[in-house]
């Protein structure tokens, strides 16, 4: 007697994370794929892919993805020296660190490297983490804050239900954030 395996029909995406040095890229990772955080920085040496597997998405309908998850550590990408790092993505998150405005300001950066690989529709969420560390602030200035942060992200991208305000740490939007991008390439 055979057992047969039943055929698994199983959606598979591939999102890669594109940022600065620091700004989290694997934090989020961690935080969306493992549940961990770690307060400690070390450095992403090379490329490293991470796997979320059977993510419910949309959320209670019984369809699961298999999502890879594709770190890079910056000084390898300021190096360029990895195409092959876009192929087959279906999704990108680009990350800045509201702490540091200048990081929010390459995404402009990102998103034109990303143009000269990636040809075709995909989706894609700006996450500004590490929000946790501004958050304390009296409610008004924070607003305001937040505001001039999202000044700094290229015109074009400046669509409020792609950018997402995230803390790795206290894992706030992480969920959101993906699942945004999910919207946008599973239909
Ligand atoms: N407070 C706070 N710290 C964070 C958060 N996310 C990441 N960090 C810290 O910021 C530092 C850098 O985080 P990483 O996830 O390693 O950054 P990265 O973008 O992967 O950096 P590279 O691998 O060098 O490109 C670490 O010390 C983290 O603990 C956050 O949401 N809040
Ligand atoms: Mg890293």
């Amino acid at each position: 007697m055979f057992h047969f395996v039943r055929a698994i029909e199983e959606k598979q995406v591939k999102i890669i994370f594109l940022g600065d040095d620091k700004v989290g890229k694997t934090s989020i990772i961690r935080r969306f794929a493992e549940n961990i955080f770690r307060e400690r920085y070390k450095p992403t040496l090379g490329v490293q892919v991470f796997t979320k597997e059977n993510y419910e998405y949309p959320a209670n309908s019984n369809q699961k993805i298999l999502i890879y998850l594709w770190d890079i550590g910056a000084q390898e990408l300021y190096e360029l020296v990895r195409p092959d790092y876009y192929v087959g993505v279906s999704g990108i998150v680009f990350v800045g660190d509201v702490t540091r405005p200048e990081t929010i300001e390459r995404i402009r950066h990102w998103a034109n490297e990303v143009k000269q690989h990636v040809k075709y529709p995909h989706g894609w969420a700006v996450a500004l983490n590490k929000i946790d560390l501004i958050g304390e602030e009296e409610k008004k200035t924070t607003k305001r804050r937040r505001e001039a942060l999202l000044e700094l992200i290229p015109e074009k991208m400046r669509d409020s239900e792609k950018i997402f305000f995230t803390s790795a740490k206290n894992d706030l939007q992480i969920i959101e954030l993906i699942d945004c991008v999910l919207s946008q390439i599973i239909k």
